[in-house]
């Protein structure tokens, strides 16, 4: 299985609950090391070009309201088939839905507010990666 890297959000409602250390450590534990971090206070156009893809969608509004409503953190993450390891140690997107032990079922407030972000394909892991990081601020 090949190394490769996923992009991940530690959420508003997270980082506000401190959970930036337990987060991290379940993603440790599921295989996967943090090559690039850094905490940042998203601005409303960051919030709307990362989530462009959902424009169109009721929620779209709400949702950049949140995730400009606190810090967050953004990181690369590195591990054998990256991009699957972290969904699945995220959970589905509504905690109800989400398995025991995956990070939206142990912290996850709503389908909303589910304290993790994580890159659905390695295509948009690589855009969503440029998108918040210059190349030389990830250190494998
Ligand atoms: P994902 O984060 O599991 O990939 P997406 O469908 O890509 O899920 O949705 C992006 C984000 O939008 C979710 O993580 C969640 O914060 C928010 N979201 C998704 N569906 C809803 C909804 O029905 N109501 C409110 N927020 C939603």
């Amino acid at each position: 299985m090949a190394v490769t890297r996923t992009f991940s959000i530690i959420k508003p409602d997270a980082t506000r609950r401190n959970l930036t250390g337990a987060i991290t450590k379940m993603l440790e534990e599921a295989g996967l090391r943090v090559v690039a971090s850094k905490r940042i206070h998203m601005t409303r156009d960051q919030a709307e070009g990362f989530y462009a893809v959902h424009k169109k969608r009721p929620f779209f509004g709400e949702l950049c309201d949140f995730m400009t409503s606190g810090p967050v953190v953004v990181q690369v993450l590195e591990g054998e088939d990256a991009v699957k390891r972290n969904r699945d140690v995220m959970g589905a997107t509504n905690p109800a839905d989400a398995a025991e032990g995956t990070i939206r079922k142990t912290f996850a407030e709503g389908i909303e507010a589910n304290s993790v972000h994580g890159s659905d394909s390695e295509e948009n892991a690589k855009i969503e990666i440029d998108f918040f990081f210059k190349p030389e601020e990830v250190v494998g």
